[in-house]
């Protein structure tokens, strides 16, 4: 049975890395890139019997408006892993005063972008199961996910350092019950 997981969050949030992680952990064969002139996706396959979990993300700094990338993406997938970043703790003293805000502003932006098109695909909260995981958690306490994500949905928050593996076990194990074991309404 296939389970698909798309990851999704503004650019360097950790996407990427996180997926990566969860791959190792479950001993998966390694993301595969996938490249055309217009898209850059990454893909893992994770065997977890009777499931097949394909989990997804957009690679890559670039505005998906002008690539038909959406209208694939996500029609028809089981669940979403949301990924939010902190404002880092040095973000003033590395690039200025308006720096957070600026953070603030552009993780919205793509927050904005997904939600648009998770909506138009019936594939928010509100018809499958979403995972909000708040990464980076060595560099900043303060998420901005936090402030405009569905307080109905504080339970389905998961926190991590994916570039170190704190967290990514209980990433998995919230997956496993989400989109695997547990027949969660809706998902077949
Ligand atoms: N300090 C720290 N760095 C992290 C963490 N997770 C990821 N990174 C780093 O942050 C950078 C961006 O991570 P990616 O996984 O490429 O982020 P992404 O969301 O996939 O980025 P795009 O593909 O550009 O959308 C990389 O240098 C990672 O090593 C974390 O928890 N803590
Ligand atoms: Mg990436």
């Amino acid at each position: 049975m296939q389970r698909r997981i798309v990851f999704c969050g503004a650019p360097q949030v950790g996407k990427t890395t996180l997926l990566a992680a969860v791959l190792a952990s479950q001993h998966a064969l390694p993301l595969k890139a996938h490249a055309t002139a217009t898209e850059r996706l990454v893909r893992g396959d994770v065997a977890c019997p009777p499931y097949h979990f394909t989990l997804i993300t957009i690679s890559g700094s670039f505005w998906y408006d002008h690539t038909p990338v959406m209208n694939w993406l996500l029609p028809g997938i089981h669940g979403v892993i949301y990924v939010g970043a902190p404002i880092p703790y040095n973000a003033v003293s590395q690039w200025g005063t308006d720096a957070p805000a600026q953070e603030w502003a552009r993780q919205y932006r793509f927050w904005e972008y997904y939600t648009a098109h998770a909506a138009a695909a019936s594939a928010l909260w509100t018809n499958i199961p979403w995972i909000f995981v708040l990464n980076k958690g060595d560099v900043g306490t303060e998420y901005p996910l936090l402030e405009w994500m569905p307080q109905t949905q504080l339970t389905s928050v998961v926190r991590s350092i994916a570039s170190s593996g704190e967290g990514i076990g209980r990433l998995w194990e919230r997956m496993r019950v989400l989109y695997g074991v547990g027949k969660e309404p809706g998902l077949g």
